[in-house]
């Protein structure tokens, strides 16, 4: 029971610790990685080619980009279970430690501490879960680099003709340093005409420095700077509409309460709201490394997308969005979602289009609510490659969740699904049970309501229009299971493994088959060919053309032909359209499960697609 519990825990906490692909960039030339990768270097010459290596390489979450940086795209994931959290005294969790080193973390350079802070450092750490003592030492002006690409950086804008924008911060509980760093970085880097105000929303926050001194502190600022109190924990989403209700910019601007703009953040996202009054614009979100407060430049080429249990997730761009990017990258590009954290819209078009869902709680899936919605209800979400800002990843959430953090997760997840995913709502449901028993509970009539009145586009024209990449069951693809007849085992994907794995690539097993929806077997074969599992990665053979045996693997989808494979029903062959070899399942002679092997009628090659229902059969 009690394991089974934290098992449930392990996994709740494991999908709430966010999206959040990192990246992190080595300079330093003696790198043996990236010596080692000169002749990467070399060939790297332009945006294509970081795609083709981001695509066709075992390892897809590296590469190095034309500057010779070697740039890893990560995940966090959550430990903070087998963490054992410090009680703190009440001294510790008011005192407000910062006392900034003139010269500390400049430019965005890592701070590093010395061997006695570090002890502090680290107790103190569960309290943010960031180096709160580094932090303490940065100046809330400290520089940082102009990280924009040459393109970027030579763009003018014509500030005058540019809509101002209230920026709306949420924080709870926010330590003072990372508080007022967001807050003076946008000071410090935005045209004063362009920004009206400056609203700070406290979702109850209890520490003392929090109150009265920081007040104090925001009546000396150069920009009108407020704070919102919320009288209880109320969360970021209702706290976001109470900024926004308050706000009289004609831009709102949201941002995390633990970020620093850089150079020309702004321009480029007002630029695109005064060309499109509809666009929901999202920065390039870089990291600010939760340990040295170092700034790290975050790839570009990828956009937002989500899993099948909508969790947030960087994949690689569409190959259309690619070329478009290639022609000219410094114009927004289209994303299915957004991150959610950081985003302009037109304060008119965020109540037109019904701000937020105030049924939601706390934190999680409102950014997909938001981005559903705009997509289908006429406006678009968009990622402007010129606008950067930093933000603080953490590996842990510190905040407290009223009611638990998975309950609240599943409850707003399936709110999103109910109102705006149609028959893949019912998908949703079956690979995410304790979903659909929060959906239970949940009354979506006013935003279906809402969906009537804006006479919104169905979830079908999104996925075909916004996502046509997708790796969703639908109409015209078959969703089921591939069980090699004679051995009664099915494929299956490999687990997200490691931390800094964003897409589970790796060897195709086999398996006992399952029962109901186990998503490592499930698998999407669409008319083109393509045999896809979730997080989207796709079965494939990169080896296909120099080996025999060559082994099967799964790989980052990238719609390309080595990812076709052709399934005769009758036959029970799976071909490999490319090299015009067969899914074989050897009684022996390799050590890999599954590969492909020359065409022949025996058990080895003999499979059944066998098709699991993902919609109820209501219709
Ligand atoms: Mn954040």
């Amino acid at each position: 029971m009690i394991l089974n519990r934290r098992r449930v825990l392990c996994w709740i906490l494991a999908s709430v610790t966010l999206l959040l692909v990192i990246v992190s960039i080595a300079r330093t030339t003696q790198d043996r990685r990236i010596q080692s990768g000169q002749n990467d270097v070399r060939k790297l010459h332009d945006q294509s080619d970081v795609a083709k290596h981001l695509r066709s390489n075992d390892r897809q979450t590296e590469y190095i980009d034309k500057h010779g940086m070697h740039v890893v795209v990560g995940k966090y994931i959550g430990s903070s279970l087998q963490q054992v959290t410090p009680n703190f005294t009440w001294s510790e969790l008011n005192a407000n430690a910062f006392d900034p080193d003139e010269n500390a973390g400049a430019g965005g350079e890592p701070l590093y501490l010395q061997r006695a802070d570090e002890i502090r450092a680290k107790r103190l750490w569960h309290i943010n879960k960031f180096n709160i003592v580094a932090s303490d030492k940065i100046p809330l002006n400290r520089s940082l680099q102009d990280v924009r690409k040459q393109s970027c950086q030579s763009k003018n804008y014509d500030v005058k003709t540019l809509p101002p924008a209230s920026v709306v911060i949420v924080f709870h509980n926010e330590a003072w340093s990372t508080l007022l760093r967001t807050v003076h970085s946008v000071l410090n880097r935005s045209p004063r005409v362009l920004i009206k105000e400056i609203i700070l929303v406290d979702d109850y926050s209890n520490r003392t420095f929090l109150q009265r001194p920081l007040e104090e502190h925001l009546v000396k600022l150069s920009v009108p700077t407020s704070v919102l109190r919320m009288t209880q924990r109320s969360g970021l989403i209702k706290a976001r509409l109470k900024g926004a209700a308050e706000a009289t910019g004609e831009a709102l601007v949201f941002l995390d309460a633990h970020c620093e703009v850089t150079p020309g953040w702004l321009e480029p996202l007002l630029h695109r709201i005064a060309e499109s009054r509809t666009a929901i614009v999202s920065p390039v979100i870089d990291i600010i490394n939760d340990e040295t407060f170092a700034y790290t430049k975050s790839f570009s080429l990828h956009w937002g997308a989500f899993n099948w249990g909508l969790h947030f997730r960087w994949f690689t761009m569409s190959a259309d969005v690619l070329e478009d990017f290639k022609h000219d990258n410094t114009r927004p590009y289209r994303t299915p979602v957004m991150a959610g954290g950081l985003f302009a819209i037109d304060r008119q078009q965020f109540f037109h289009l019904g701000a937020y869902d105030d049924n939601m709680e706390i934190w999680g899936g409102e950014n997909l609510e938001l981005s559903f919605r705009a997509w289908q209800c006429g406006a678009s979400v968009e990622i402007a490659p010129c606008s950067r800002v930093g933000h603080i990843f953490r590996k842990a959430s510190p905040y407290t969740f009223p009611g638990g953090v998975g309950a609240v997760l599943h409850a707003n997840l399936a709110r999103v699904a109910l109102v705006w995913m149609d028959d893949w709502s019912q998908f949703f449901f079956k690979v995410n049970p304790l979903a659909a028993k929060a959906a239970e509970e949940q009354d979506v009539s006013k935003r279906r309501d809402l969906r009537r009145r804006l006479q919104c586009k169905d979830f079908a024209w999104y996925l075909d229009h916004v996502w046509p990449e997708h790796f969703f069951p639908a109409p015209d693809r078959r969703l089921g299971l591939l069980r090699h007849q004679s051995s009664a085992l099915c494929i299956q994907r490999p687990a997200r493994v490691s931390e800094t794995s964003n897409q589970p690539s790796g060897s195709a097993s086999l398996d006992v088959c399952t029962h109901g929806f186990f998503v490592s077997q499930l698998l999407v074969q669409t008319p083109e060919g393509y045999l896809m599992a979730d997080e989207s990665v796709c079965l494939d053979s990169p080896l296909a053309a120099e080996q025999q045996d060559a082994a099967v693997r799964f790989q980052a989808c990238a719609e390309n032909r080595r990812q076709k494979w052709s399934l005769d029903d009758d036959s029970g062959q799976v071909m490999h359209v490319e090299s015009g070899k067969c899914l074989s399942h050897p009684a022996e002679g390799t050590s890999d499960a599954v590969v492909l092997q020359v065409c022949r009628s025996a058990p080895e090659q003999k499979w059944t697609f066998e098709v699991r229902e993902w919609k109820n059969n209501m219709t």
